[in-house]
């Protein structure tokens, strides 16, 4: 029984056991209501509590059931009718109690927690507010101002927190069961019951207008934030019933509109990249308990940090005392900064620095379970590091590369157990960023894939399996967009319209500012009489990018960018010395030329398998590369614009289109639809 009642004493206990998160599907929001409508009409029943099985209370709505008709009991009528029960009903909460698990709980009279329980609304990040009266009954229980920071930010506060603010009753320090029925025992025969409490006051309106400004860009595009201010506003004007009639329809709105089925599409997909098809599940991840960094810079140092904050131990090995030094210094100030920031607690910043040691000898690496190498992207380099890895590695040891293009079957050959060999390419800051390609070599044995996998998971990473081609797949895409805004700047375009082309349609930069920051001489030749595209002619006159004052655009002492008409120029005069001749290019079409071919990249890394889904490709560049993921990812976005406009609009452009693009178009059929016969 996914809902069971049992009178225990004159306490109905309702128990909900709806694996693995206790969603409340419509089955069990029916069966629920049916429990406690049935308690309260029982006279021995002096009170109800409501505690789920497993790791959690309540962690939201099915979010599968959205894009689809609502069946009754919808979450708000169920969670309306819990407040006006005659009967006393106390929320039982564990684990995470989310969205519509927290509205339920918000909606019992009275609710006991225990501490390592967390409470939050985390739909703004599903693309839609709180539905079922959180934007109503929060604010009236813990102000205006603490529920705007918990509706706008999604974010859970733990147990504690939500005690301090009124949000929860009880902290059970033992069984929370028990204490849960010695609370409904104690409040009983209490009368009138708690109601959801006193509208804030007209004045508490200023907390949200600060919200608003203090995080104007990060909200920008997206509509969900703009509903949550309207709902929480009219909690403050409305009488509850009306309140409540106005989130039901901004809700309404929400959940039929793009945004957030791009969010919802993405919360999905995210969490399938973690599956390998055709990966027996049953093959046991190898111990990875010690982990060996070869290279100290940021990329190494940052990668220490990622295995260091997660309880691993590391051996850092550099080739000089300096530059270990330099490495270690960072990590501890890393570390120091969280903790000066409230992100690490000082016993952890300990702990993980003490799980750290150095070498400058690779028999130090002996002892470890994978060896990773952060080295200069040179293949030479790297096949020579990998040799030296085989030689002192222990048997079973992954050999991992944190390459982020080169041939990983050419370093695997470099070695004799090519079947240990795996890509783990990091993001930087490694220690920040959570995506992590793991690239599977043509010899790559599918334990050692497996093990990539669960130690991702397990040091908090998204990780996304990817076949051992020329920049993987988040790569892959950038260097064809970077390919078609080159075009553009040789068609006359400048760095700065394409710029903001990029970010009005919502990317956190455009490709020109990014490759300033990146360093525009990242894969340069290094001979400046060698030029033969835009990016040699700006780097044989020394432009860079932001590091050295000047790239695309010149930076002030502040790091501002502005437009230079230096690099302007360098770049018509390359474009001249290739015949080019100038034109107009209509802004629409620089989003089109550019993002229409990573789309078009995306097809052919299905076509090759570099790729397992169309939903992995959004993953990686919603996580790697800022997509805005209230558009879902270049491939979700892709179907939603209409994959026949695409190829229409790309053989407009007379661009490539990739077979599988073009096939997927004249069928109707979305990228991930399982292949028609
Ligand atoms: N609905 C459907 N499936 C869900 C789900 C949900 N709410 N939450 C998790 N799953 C699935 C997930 O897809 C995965 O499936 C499995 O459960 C384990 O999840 C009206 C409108 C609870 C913190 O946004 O944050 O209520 O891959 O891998 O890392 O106002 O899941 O195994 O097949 O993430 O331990 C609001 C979303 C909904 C919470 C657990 N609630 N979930 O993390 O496991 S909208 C949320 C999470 C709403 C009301 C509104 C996390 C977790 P599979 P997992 P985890």
């Amino acid at each position: 029984m996914a809902v069971s009642a049992t009178l225990r004493g004159t306490i109905l206990e309702i128990m909900v056991d709806n694996p693995p998160v206790n969603a409340l599907g419509h089955a069990i929001r029916k069966s629920l209501l049916e429990a406690l409508e049935a308690g309260a009409r029982q006279p021995e029943v002096e009170a109800i509590v409501i505690a789920c099985a497993g790791r959690t209370f309540f962690a939201g709505a099915d979010i599968s059931e959205f894009g689809k008709p609502p069946l009754d009991p919808i979450l708000p009528d169920l969670c309306n009718a819990i407040e006006a029960l005659g009967t006393p009903v106390v929320a039982a909460i564990h684990g995470t109690a989310l969205g519509g698990g927290l509205e339920v709980a918000l909606a019992c009279h009275y609710r006991v927690a225990v501490p390592s329980a967390r409470l939050g609304l985390p739909e703004v990040k599903l693309g839609l507010i709180p539905g079922a009266g959180g934007t109503q009954r929060l604010p009236r229980l813990v102000g205006i101002a603490a529920a705007t920071d918990m509706i706008l930010s999604g974010d859970p506060i733990p147990a504690g927190k939500a005690a301090e603010l009124g949000l929860i009753d009880h902290v059970a320090e033992g069984s929370l069961i028990e204490e849960a029925h010695r609370w409904a025992q104690s409040i009983a025969d209490q009368r009138p019951l708690p109601r959801t409490g006193e509208r804030p006051t007209a004045g508490d309106a200023a907390a949200i207008d600060r919200y608003a400004q203090a995080h104007a860009r990060k909200l920008r595009g997206q509509t969900a934030p703009q509903a949550c201010f309207e709902a929480l506003r009219a909690a403050i004007d409305l009488p509850l019933a009306e309140g409540l009639a106005t989130e039901r329809r901004l809700f309404r709105q929400l959940v039929d509109g793009d945004q957030s089925a791009a969010l919802r599409h993405y919360f999905f997909a995210e969490r399938k990249a973690a599956r390998i098809d055709g990966l027996d599940a049953s093959i046991e991840p190898l111990p990875i308990e010690t982990v060996g960094v070869i290279g100290a810079g940021t990329m190494g140092a940052g990668i220490a940090m990622a295995f260091l904050s997660k309880g691993l131990r590391v051996v850092l090995l550099e080739t000089s005392a300096e530059a270990l030094d330099r490495g270690l210094a960072h990590i501890r100030q890393t570390f120091e900064t969280g903790v000066a920031k409230g992100r690490m607690v000082q016993d952890d910043c300990d702990q993980a620095l003490a799980r750290l040691s150095t070498a400058l000898d690779y028999a130090a690496l002996g002892s470890c379970d994978l060896i990773i190498e952060a080295v200069f992207e040179l293949m030479t380099v790297k096949r020579e590091v990998f040799a030296r890895i085989d030689a002192v590695a222990r048997p079973g040891a992954i050999l991992a590369t944190n390459t982020s293009y080169l041939d990983i079957d050419e370093i695997a050959a470099a070695t004799g157990r090519p079947e240990y060999v795996v890509g783990l390419h990091f993001f930087s800051p490694a220690n920040i960023m959570k995506l992590l390609e793991v690239v599977r070599a043509t010899r790559t044995s599918s334990r050692v894939l497996a093990t990539a996998m669960a130690l991702a998971k397990r040091i908090g990473k998204i990780a996304v399996v990817a076949g051992n081609g020329y920049g993987f797949i988040g790569n892959r895409l950038l260097a064809r967009r970077r390919s078609e805004a080159y075009e553009l700047l040789l068609e006359g375009v400048t760095p700065w319209d394409i710029d903001e082309a990029h970010v009005g349609f919502g990317m956190p930069m455009g490709p020109f500012r990014m490759s300033d920051l990146a360093g525009v001489d990242i894969g340069w030749h290094r001979d400046p009489t060698r030029v033969e595209n835009v990016r040699d002619a700006l780097c044989a006159a020394g432009r860079l990018g932001q590091k050295v004052g000047r790239g695309y655009y010149d930076y002030d002492e502040k790091r501002q960018a502005a437009p230079s008409a230096e690099a302007l120029a360098i770049i018509d005069a390359f474009a001249r010395s290739q015949g080019r001749t100038r034109r107009d290019v209509p802004r629409d079409d620089i989003l089109e030329r550019t993002l229409y071919a990573m789309v078009d990249e995306g097809a052919r890394l299905l076509g090759e398998g570099i790729a397992q889904r169309a939903s992995d490709i959004d993953v990686v560049w919603v996580n790697g590369y800022g997509w805005p993921s209230y558009l879902g990812g270049p491939m979700h976005w892709a179907e939603r614009t209409g994959l026949a406009r695409i190829v229409e609009r790309l053989r407009v452009h007379g661009m490539p289109v990739a077979p599988l693009l073009a096939e997927k178009a004249s069928r109707g059929e979305r990228f991930d639809d399982p292949q028609a016969a």
